[in-house]
């Protein structure tokens, strides 16, 4: 059975991640299922993902301890490579994925909600990377990724002390941008998924690569790439429609992917 639920509302797909006895710990199958879920998703229709976990204590645990304390050198690299492409997948997956944290997102926990667009977190959240208490730097991209998303400092004073961090200050610190109650998490993270949704498609897919890419190089070659993006949306169907409302000054837009 797979360890991860996909569900579509609408335009938007919710993928949970679902091994609750173990508060949602991400072993080689669990990475392989959100690998088989990712295949599934159809960008035809899906404008918006949100990546959750199963029950209401845990987002994910971390990778799983109990499978990583006996790998070899060999293994290890190859288990941090299949979270790596894994997380780098969802990174760039060409429609934007909101991470809705709602509990423990520990070492790979916080590492696979890094590589989200968007972090919202339920005020019950703990984030952290524990992993040189046990030995171990963080290995699925947290001391890339949190170094970016927050500040060098900041990321080395938690990664160097391993120590949790609740959602205030997760909050505080930039790595989430909102913090809700439990109950309220998912229809928030719905909302703002519906929001994403309804707008063009393509042009969101586009911010997406523009931003993304944007930030591996200096500004000027930067730039250049928003400008060929920017170019690219004037041959779209969607280009003369998202136009042609507001000038006609219709509040309904027929936006197609196209
Ligand atoms: N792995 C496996 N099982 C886990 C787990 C994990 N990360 N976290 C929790 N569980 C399991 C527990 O073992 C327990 O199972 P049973 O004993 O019931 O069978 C069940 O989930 C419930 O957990 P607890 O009984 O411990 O629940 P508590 O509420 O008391 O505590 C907790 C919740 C989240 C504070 C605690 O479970 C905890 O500290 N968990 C471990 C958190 C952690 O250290 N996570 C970071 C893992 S290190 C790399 C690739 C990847 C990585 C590194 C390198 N390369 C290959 C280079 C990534 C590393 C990590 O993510």
């Amino acid at each position: 059975m797979s360890n991860v639920l996909y569900e579509v509302k609408g335009n938007v797909g919710i993928l949970t991640i679902s091994r609750e006895k173990a508060l949602n710990a991400l072993n080689s199958e669990v990475l392989d299922d959100l690998n088989a879920a990712l295949d599934a998703v159809d960008l035809e229709e899906i404008r918006c993902l949100i990546l959750t976990g199963a029950g209401q204590k845990s987002f994910v645990a971390g990778a799983d301890i109990g499978e990583m304390s006996t790998l070899t050198k060999a293994e290890g690299e190859a288990f941090g490579k299949k979270g790596n492409d894994l997380f780098r997948r969802i990174e760039t997956f060409p429609i934007p994925v909101i991470a809705a944290v709602n509990g423990f997102a520990l070492g790979g926990g916080c590492e696979i909600a890094m590589s989200c667009d968007i972090r919202i977190c339920s005020d019950n959240a703990v984030f952290g990377q524990p992993e040189v208490g046990l030995g171990i730097t963080p290995g699925f991209g947290g001391t890339q990724r949190l170094a970016r998303l927050v500040s060098p400092g900041m990321a080395k004073q938690l990664i160097y002390t391993a120590r949790n961090i609740k959602a205030d200050e997760a909050y505080r610190i930039g790595l989430v941008n909102a913090v809700y109650n439990t109950e309220e998490l998912m229809p928030a993270a719905e909302k703002m998924a519906a929001g994403i949704a309804k707008n063009a498609p393509i042009a969101v897919r586009h911010c997406k690569k523009a931003i993304n890419d944007g930030l591996q190089v200096g500004m000027d070659e930067a730039i250049v790439i928003e400008e060929k993006l920017f170019g690219d949306c004037f041959e779209t169907h969607d280009q003369v429609e998202g136009m042609s409302a507001f000038l006609e000054k219709r509040k309904e837009k027929n936006f197609i992917n196209k």
